[in-house]
């Protein structure tokens, strides 16, 4: 504690501690500071790269000293602590919210313009963090950015890859992926070189027996690689909290650095090793729900939570406090089952090393795992070989057996006479080889289980975990609808709306309680803020027509109606339903007479999304709507009425520009696959409606902006089962106007039909499993009565407006709240007076 500290000392420091600059003149003072010494450029070599560098040095000096203050005050507070352990934090770009968060945009801006440089610009030098795939990993950043925001205290725990998620370059139509090295220039991250732990692989366990003739087993050899800390300030909107995001490096061990080889003159050999460590953190595996099961993988996994759990371990140590307090001091979140090791990893620090009992350590483990199930698909669903553990972490597989014969025996006391029930719930698949099923081990190993929408949540219950619902009770599972944070997603991604909203309301108190939102629907018939929001959306597509016409040199005209997909690219996301939705649309047009044409309302539809590299149906859906922009983009009976863009590389800053560019975006998964969506969600507070399946978050979407306000369409999720058996059984005939799209296709109207074939046949002869074939016709129609909306603009703008206004329950604020008060038990943490930063 500070008490400790002489007081000379104290004195001394708080003299020379470095003030927070204020203004613009202070702004500038050290950003120009960093520019001159940190970054060796002068005046006459300033260039953006180096503006953008100092104004990030300068904001990152900042955030670090709150960070600082921060963890000082959380500490004495002594309260319970969140980690968020995820393997993918989608964060983006970090100045600009640095800048809004902080509330000292204005005076940089002003500071950079004096040296010549327009902010935008600058902002655009930064490189994207994209330590993810997807929804998923940009939930996790969303939830950062939360937890500051109301100075819970909470840090994320992640991996620090060396490449992100690939670089998607189009060629010729096909996607090309590129390496993703974004470390050259990170000025957001703080090497921590004194952070280290040494994490084992390998080896083997010996048992023996102490003086009092009790069993220990020590897992002993095998190899060690080094896990140095990166910390990344996470400042909250509005507030001086500035939480940690903690990433781990891998390095190989000083003392693994192979002296012998060194001394005999193999320096390149030894230098070697120090490579193969190196590769355990080096990439993000590009899968965006599926499960590939590779070793490097599970090492990854062991890595970043053995490293978390060895800190977090640490921490609490230090508050000298008996291990029954743990759980009352620490809550741990497991973002899907990739941090699923840390269950028996916590269980093999406290028996093996801390020397507790195994109940006793079972229940402190229990008391503070919290699991989040993010998918039902079971090629997602992550399944262990028991050789590969065997193999890399032999006691953490004894430890697993132990937990499954516990729990066995468990549910053999209450189901004596269920056989089946005992092979389908236990944590070992008795397949060939015997494989771990994460997700069990993650439920069992929790004391709460979520779903990330109502529908997710109820189908968890009834499918996945149905049987531990009867052996749990339905009270361990529990829902959280997902939520996105305002600060990103309206504020910094739509300033203009964001002001108009706050010239309405009052202030920006929406950006922090945006269930305020709802005030707006008294400005619903106001004529100059109809207008105004009117003309926002129109620059918003403006931006964004640049961006096409830059990025691919198509011309598209702002006026048309804008709709929009962009997300990862997957048979169950069905982007194939929407491009061969744009063929029949196609078709319709070619065989209209000009009289006909001219009603019609003209379109723009809009990709983007990343195909997993392995993922081969998927390359070929983007090679599909690439062949068939080529073809209608040149069209000239088609002219406006139609264009057809995929945008290349689809990230989170694109997503910045693309998402408030929507009237409509498509959200459009087979019932029952897609467990929340997040985009969805974007889009409304845009100002974009929605065209969607009842699926995840659409469907309380539909319940908070109304039904009138959104289109949906398409089969149920109870329907699926039955719909997909009728298609293996030949029950069901191809829809019309589909089998008019796949004759369009298969006569090579959009290149060599080969090349689709495996796409059409899916459908057509194998099981349609994603049930494309049922969902056509009532996907058209309802773009047809899209179309005819649309040519209401006033009512059309009537819905936009009172769905923004209702939509404040999503903020990733009332997450984080619910999960606080349901999951954690944990209570904000106040910052102290003498912190700054203020919205
Ligand atoms: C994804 C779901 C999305 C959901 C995000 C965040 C996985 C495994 N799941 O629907 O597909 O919005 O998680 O919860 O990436």
């Amino acid at each position: 504690a500070e008490s400790s500290i002489p007081e000379p000392q104290r004195a001394a420091w708080k003299k020379n501690t470095p003030q927070e600059f204020q203004t613009k003149d202070e702004f500038l003072s050290e950003a120009v500071r960093h520019i001159e010494t940190t970054l060796a450029r002068s005046l006459f070599n300033c260039d953006e790269s180096a503006a953008y560098g100092g104004t990030a040095l300068a904001f990152r000096d900042r955030l670090v000293m709150e960070w600082n203050k921060t963890q000082q005050n959380q500490t004495t507070a002594d309260q319970k602590r969140v980690y968020y352990l995820s393997l993918e934090f989608l964060m983006g770009r970090a100045l600009d919210n640095a800048m809004l968060n902080t509330n000292m945009k204005g005076p940089a801006k002003d500071g950079m313009g004096e040296l010549g440089f327009r902010m935008e610009d600058l902002i655009s030098q930064e490189r994207d963090a994209a330590l993810g795939n997807g929804g998923l990993g940009r939930l996790a950043a969303c939830f950062l950015d939360s937890m500051a925001t109301m100075n819970y205290p909470a840090w994320g725990y992640a991996l620090r890859y060396k490449y992100g998620i690939f670089k998607q370059e189009i060629h010729d139509g096909y996607q090309v992926e590129v390496p993703d090295y974004w470390l050259d220039f990170n000025p957001w991250e703080f090497a921590r070189h004194d952070v280290t732990v040494n994490i084992q692989f390998y080896g083997g366990v010996r048992t023996y027996q102490d003086d009092n003739g009790k069993t220990h087993s020590s897992w002993e050899g095998g190899e060690i690689v080094e896990a140095v800390a990166f910390d990344v300030p996470i400042p909250g909107y509005g507030t001086a909290t500035t939480n940690n995001m903690r990433m781990w490096s891998s390095k190989a061990h000083s003392g693994e650095f192979d002296f012998q080889k060194f001394n005999s003159g193999d320096y390149e050999g030894s230098v070697a090793d120090t490579q193969r460590a190196e590769t355990v953190s080096a990439v993000l595996y590009p899968n965006d729900n599926l499960d590939r099961g590779k070793e490097l993988r599970l090492k990854q996994q062991y890595f970043w939570c053995a490293a978390s759990l060895h800190d977090i371990v640490r921490r609490f140590k230090k508050t000298r406090k008996p291990w029954k307090e743990f759980s009352n001091n620490v809550a741990i979140q497991l973002n899907d089952t990739h941090p699923t090791l840390a269950i028996p990893e916590l269980q093999r620090i406290l028996i093996d090393i801390e020397g507790l009992e195994w109940s006793e350590a079972w229940e402190i483990v229990q008391n503070t795992f919290g699991y989040t199930n993010h998918t039902v698909m079971q090629e997602a669903l992550e399944k262990w070989s028991v050789p590969l553990i065997q193999h890399l972490l032999p006691r953490h597989l004894q430890i697993i057996y132990d937990i499954n014969l516990n729990f066995l025996q468990y549910v053999e006391k209450k189901f004596p006479k269920d056989r089946d029930m005992l092979r389908r719930v236990s944590i070992i698949e008795e397949s060939e080889p015997k494989r771990v099923r994460m997700a069990f081990l993650a439920v069992i190993g929790s004391h709460k289980v979520n779903g990330v929408a109502e529908l997710h949540s109820d189908l968890i219950k009834t499918t996945i975990f149905k049987d531990f619902v009867q052996i749990y009770g339905p009270d361990k599972f529990t829902n959280v609808t997902n939520g996105i944070t305002p600060r990103r997603w309206l504020h910094q991604a739509n300033p203009r709306l964001s002001e108009l909203i706050a010239s309405k309301l009052g202030g920006h108190e929406f950006l922090k309680d945006l269930t305020l939102l709802n005030k707006l629907e008294n400005h619903v018939d106001d004529k100059a803020f109809r207008k105004e929001f009117q003309e926002i959306k129109y620059a918003n597509k403006v931006r964004l027509a640049k961006h096409i016409k830059n990025t691919t040199g198509v011309s598209v005209n702002p006026a048309a109606l804008f709709d929009i997909q962009v997300k990862r690219i997957h048979e169950y996301k069905r982007q194939q339903l929407n491009i061969f939705g744009v063929i029949h649309r196609y078709l319709a047009i070619k065989a209209m007479n000009a009289e006909e044409r001219k009603k019609l309302a003209p379109r723009v539809s809009i990709f983007g999304g990343k195909a997993a590299p392995g993922y081969w149906m998927a390359k070929t859906v983007i090679h599909l709507i690439c062949k068939v922009g080529d073809v209608v983009n040149n069209d000239p009976d088609v002219g406006d009425l139609l264009k057809v863009i995929f945008l290349e590389d689809y990230n989170v800053s694109k997503a910045e520009i693309i998402t408030p560019a929507s009237d409509i975006s498509e959200h459009i998964s087979t019932a029952g696959t897609e467990a929340s969506g997040t985009s969805n969600m974007k889009f409304v507070l845009n100002g974009g409606l929605i065209i969607g399946t009842c699926d995840g978050a659409n469907i309380e979407i539909t319940r908070e902006i109304g039904d009138s306000n959104i289109f949906l369409f398409g089969n149920l999720a109870e329907d699926v089962e039955e719909l997909r058996h009728n298609h293996l059984y030949g029950k069901y005939e191809l829809d019309d106007g589909l089998r008019k799209v796949f004759d369009a296709i298969q006569a090579g109207r959009f290149g060599d039909a080969n090349q689709f074939s495996a796409l059409v046949n899916g459908i057509v002869d194998h099981g349609d499993y994603y049930l494309v074939s049922d969902d056509f016709n009532s996907y058209c129609k309802t773009h047809d009565l899209i179309d005819e909306s649309y040519k209401n603009q006033e009512e059309w703008l009537t819905k936009c407006i009172t769905s923004v206004a209702r939509m404040g329950f999503f903020s990733s604020d009332r997450c984080i709240d619910e999960y606080a008060e349901m999951i954690w038990n944990v209570e904000p943490v106040k910052p102290k007076a003498e912190q700054v930063n203020g919205g």
